[in-house]
C-alpha cells in the first residue's frame, strides 16, 4: 500500500451519484492516540465522505457539515461531575435529535460519545451511568429507533458527542446481536437507565451500502466475560463482530478502530489483533478507558462492499 494512503482511513457513505465530499474528519493524533507505536499499519485520521456537495454547518454549540444526504454535528463541552454530565448529556442529545429533525435529516445513524473520566464515581454516580441516564431521558421523547454508537472515555475533561444523521432518501436498518442482550434492555445492575444504542446500523442507497458496527466488546448476553484476560476478550469480541457481520456476509471490514484500556498491553493487543482479526489489517489502535471497568478492549468500525 502507498504510504500516503495509510495516513488516512476513508469511509464512503451511500447516497446520490454526486462526487464524494468530506463530511467529517476524526483526527486521532489530537485525541489520545498511542503515537506511532500504536498504529497497526493503520491511520492517523478517519475521513467520512458523502456524495456532495458538502458545506460547513454551525448550530451552536455544535459544528459540522452537511450534504444533501447527511448531517454531521459534534461538540466538546467541559464537564467534571456526574450530575452535570447527566444534565448536559440530556440537553445535548435533545438538541442533536431536534436539529436532525428540523433540518430534514430525520434518521440518526450513529453517535460517538467520549465521556470524561468515564469510570469515576461509585455505583450509580459513575460518570458512564450518569451519561446513560441523561441520554436515555433525551430518547424518552424520541419516536424513532436508536442507532449505532460507541461510548468510550476522554482524559481532557471534555464530553465529546458527535451525531451522523441521514435524510429519508437513505434506507436505514438497525440490528441487534443475537449473542447479546440489547444494550437498551440491559438489567438495572448496570445502571438506572440502560444505554441507548443499536449494535449496528446498515445504510443503503441504490446499489451502494455501508454497515456501521457499534463499539463491540467481550459481553455475552449482558455479562462481561474473561475479566482481566485481554487475549480471551479479543477472541470473544471477534465472535460478537462475526455475529453482526453474518447479517451482511457480502461486506468486508473497512475502517476499524480498536480501543485499548491499558497502553502497557499494547504488544499483547497487537498480537491478538493479528491472530484473530487478520482480515482487518488497517485497524487503528487507540488508548481509551471503556464503559465497564472490567473491559480491556473494544472494537468498532464499518463494513463495505469488497473492492473486487
Ligand atoms: C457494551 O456493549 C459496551 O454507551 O454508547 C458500546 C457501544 C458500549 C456504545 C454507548 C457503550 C456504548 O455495552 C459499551
Amino acid at each position: 500500500m502507498l504510504p500516503a494512503l495509510m495516513n488516512s482511513t476513508n469511509i464512503h457513505l451511500p447516497g446520490s451519484a454526486e462526487a464524494p465530499a468530506p463530511l467529517a474528519t476524526f483526527d486521532f493524533s489530537r485525541r489520545g492516540t498511542l503515537h506511532g507505536m500504536a498504529h497497526l499499519g493503520g491511520a492517523k485520521e478517519e475521513i467520512w465522505f458523502a456524495p456532495g456537495p458538502a458545506e460547513a454547518v454551525t448550530l451552536a454549540p455544535f459544528e459540522g457539515a452537511q450534504t444533501p444526504d447527511y448531517l454531521f454535528l459534534a461538540t466538546s463541552e467541559p464537564c467534571s461531575d456526574g450530575g452535570t454530565l447527566r444534565k448536559l448529556s440530556k440537553v445535548l442529545y435533545q438538541a442533536l435529535l431536534g436539529h436532525a429533525m428540523t433540518h430534514g435529516y430525520t434518521q440518526p445513524v450513529r453517535f460517538w460519545n467520549n465521556i470524561p473520566d468515564i469510570n469515576r464515581g461509585a455505583g450509580d454516580q459513575e460518570h458512564y451511568r450518569q451519561f446513560c441516564w441523561g441520554r436515555a431521558e433525551a430518547f424518552d421523547g424520541w419516536p424513532g429507533p436508536m442507532p449505532a454508537a460507541s461510548g468510550t472515555g476522554s482524559q481532557d475533561g471534555l464530553l465529546y458527542i458527535a451525531m451522523l444523521a441521514a435524510s429519508p432518501r437513505i434506507q436505514v436498518r438497525h440490528h441487534e446481536n443475537p449473542r447479546q442482550v440489547s444494550a437498551f434492555k440491559y438489567p438495572k445492575e448496570y445502571g438506572p437507565r440502560s444505554p441507548s444504542f443499536a449494535r449496528a446500523t446498515h445504510l443503503s442507497s441504490g446499489n451502494q451500502e455501508l454497515y456501521l458496527l457499534s463499539g463491540t466488546a467481550s459481553i455475552v448476553e449482558h455479562r462481561t466475560l474473561h475479566e482481566g484476560r485481554l487475549d480471551a476478550q479479543l477472541r470473544e469480541t471477534r465472535k460478537n463482530i462475526r455475529a453482526l457481520r453474518d447479517i451482511y456476509p457480502q461486506l468486508v471490514p473497512g475502517g476499524m478502530r480498536c480501543y485499548l484500556r491499558y497502553p502497557a498491553q499494547l504488544a499483547d493487543c497487537q498480537a491478538g489483533l493479528h491472530a484473530y482479526f487478520e482480515d482487518m489489517p488497517d485497524m487503528v489502535l487507540l488508548q481509551s478507558d471503556l464503559c465497564r471497568t472490567d473491559l480491556l478492549v473494544e472494537i468498532e468500525g464499518v463494513c463495505e462492499r469488497p473492492l473486487y
